[in-house]
């Protein structure tokens, strides 16, 4: 593959198609084509995606899957679902997707079969999240569990938040659900406040089980929870662990049976549905937890199969490149708008950014153009009244994705419609706006004229399914997933590594031992020694 993105043929062919429609309004582009509805919106299954109000014509269309065909995206897309070690950094395979897979299907990495032994720690996390339920799991003093802390960080909390709040309708309401990340004893303190210990279970959710926040939170809860039950036994009642780390489990002291497993093949931000998700299993029951597997596994078929011209995460990805590195636009948002997805926002973020923040190629040359996009949001209809205004009238570009449900949850007189009607109303004012004209119309003063008036042009998609399910939460992740794998191969990055967070990491450990021992001399720059001494004052 010519790594030289910029010099490649169709990216070329874009950027000269891109100054002959950059002025283009969308306006002009739906009236000279009568047709944009039907090009421009697919359907699958119950999801219809909306891709109409983007600035692109079918020649723009056709431009980027070159671009997509030119940067082999089948070819890295199979490799990726065949278990080859794509991310080569870490000479790992990535395989998210496998997680998701049907049992009977065969998946080699390093000539082991992975589907099988998926199943198998499904099948006990089943077992043990259905005796939480169902009040069978016996704390130490022989109560029933009612309330579960998961502690994880990053991808250990995020998915597991986000999917808890997600399907909270489907929950079983007499357990109570905290998650605990931060290393400020704040959030420990604030989640644990008001439980007993002997009715607590603590999920501690880490793949390495060396993470500084989450080991710390553990232990700090072991401790919360012998001072309560003082006996050193009471732990296995109440500990279990999520790791691929069981000397480091078995260390901690949480029996190994207690320990769902799962593999290196799987990053983190990819990992809600593997063991990482077994408080979200508690939360909603296996049953529920299998069709959120099968939306997973529905949208995994849907990108390894359709053409590219009708693959909704294919098509998601290259307009986010179309955007990004044609238009110059640096943020992404996403509008759910539906209060369950409130976290689906954050939730993205780590997805997006810790995947595709890179500014390497795979052979470790310099990118010279720009990569992944800052993506931000916030539950519809809130954000309308307040940063939108941004969106409708300010200096930036900024590309939205609004999703929305056909079905109403909680099915409550007038709320469903007004909220529809927000999601389509929004989508079209940015798209079309108000003329100058219009308002004059309208008999506003001349003053007020410029003020009043939308230029529109503000490109969305619009993504509507019938109702928010465990089965339609995980479609719309896998969407997501896909479309970041796709930016990452057209970029030619490593979407798979995290090597930005680590630098931080070691000089936090450094600092510790300087903020305990203040004896330490002090070799930083001059403004951090200056911190630190003021801290240690
Ligand atoms: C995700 C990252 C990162 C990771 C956390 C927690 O892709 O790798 O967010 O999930 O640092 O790591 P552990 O699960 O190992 O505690």
């Amino acid at each position: 593959m010519n790594n030289d993105i910029k010099k490649s043929r169709a990216w070329k062919k874009l950027e000269d198609h891109y100054n002959k429609i950059k002025n283009k309004h969308l306006r002009d582009l739906f009236r000279e084509d009568p047709k944009r509805i039907q090009k421009f919106t697919l359907n699958n299954g119950d999801l219809y995606f909306d891709f109409s109000k983007h600035r692109i014509t079918e020649e723009t269309f056709d431009l980027l899957i070159e671009l997509a065909i030119e940067r082999k995206l089948t070819d890295r897309r199979e490799a990726m679902f065949e278990g080859k070690k794509i991310n080569q950094t870490e000479n790992r395979a990535v395989l998210h997707t496998a997680l998701r897979t049907p049992s009977g299907n065969k998946i080699m990495v390093d000539n082991e079969e992975v589907v099988e032994p998926v199943h198998a720690v499904l099948d006990k996390m089943s077992w043990f999240a259905s005796r939480v339920r169902s009040g069978q799991w016996k704390g130490f003093t022989g109560k029933k569990i009612r309330n579960v802390v998961n502690i994880g960080i990053g991808g250990s909390d995020l998915g597991p938040v986000m999917a808890y709040e997600a399907l909270k309708f489907y929950s079983q309401r007499d357990l109570n659900f905290r998650f605990v990340s931060n290393i400020d004893g704040n959030d420990f303190a604030e989640a644990v406040r008001d439980f007993e210990a002997d009715e607590t279970l603590f999920i501690v959710s880490s793949k390495t089980f060396t993470t500084l926040e989450t080991m710390t939170n553990a232990h700090t809860a072991r401790k919360w929870l012998l001072d309560q039950l003082k006996n050193e036994k009471a732990v296995a009642d109440h500990f279990v662990a999520v790791s691929t780390n069981e000397a480091e489990v078995k260390k901690f002291g949480i029996n190994p049976q207690n320990m769902f497993e799962f593999w290196d093949w799987v990053g983190g931000r990819y990992s809600m549905d593997s063991a990482i998700g077994l408080s979200t299993m508690i939360a909603i029951g296996p049953e529920n937890f299998n069709e959120l597997l099968k939306g997973f596994h529905e949208m995994d078929e849907h990108f390894r199969s359709a053409p590219l011209k009708q693959n909704i995460p294919v098509i998601m990805g290259l307009l986010n490149v179309w955007y990004g590195n044609f238009f110059g636009t640096q943020t992404q948002a996403v509008l759910p708008y539906n209060r369950y997805l409130h976290r689906f926002p954050a939730y993205l973020q780590q997805l997006t950014m810790e995947s595709n923040g890179k500014h390497v190629q795979l052979n470790g040359a310099k990118v010279d153009y720009q990569t992944g996009a800052i993506y931000w949001g916030e539950a519809g209809t809130n954000g309308q009244h307040s940063f939108y205004q941004l969106i409708h009238q300010g200096t930036i570009l900024i590309p939205c994705d609004f999703i929305g449900f056909k079905k109403a949850l909680n099915p409550l007189p007038l709320h469903q419609d007004y909220l529809m009607a927000n999601i389509f109303a929004q989508g079209e004012a940015l798209a079309f706006g108000k003329t100058a004209a219009e308002v004059a119309g309208e008999g506003v003063s001349d003053a007020l004229v410029p003020h009043k008036t939308f230029e529109g042009n503000r490109p969305s998609s619009t993504l509507i399914l019938d109702n928010l399910t465990p089965e339609s939460l995980g479609k719309l992740i896998a969407l997501y997933e896909h479309s970041v794998f796709v930016q990452g191969v057209i970029w030619g990055i490593n979407s798979f590594d995290q090597m930005g967070v680590e630098l931080g990491k070691v000089l936090a450990k450094k600092i510790i031992g300087e903020l305990q021992n203040k004896s330490i001399p002090l070799n930083h720059d001059e403004s951090t020694n200056a911190l630190i001494e003021h801290y240690r004052k």
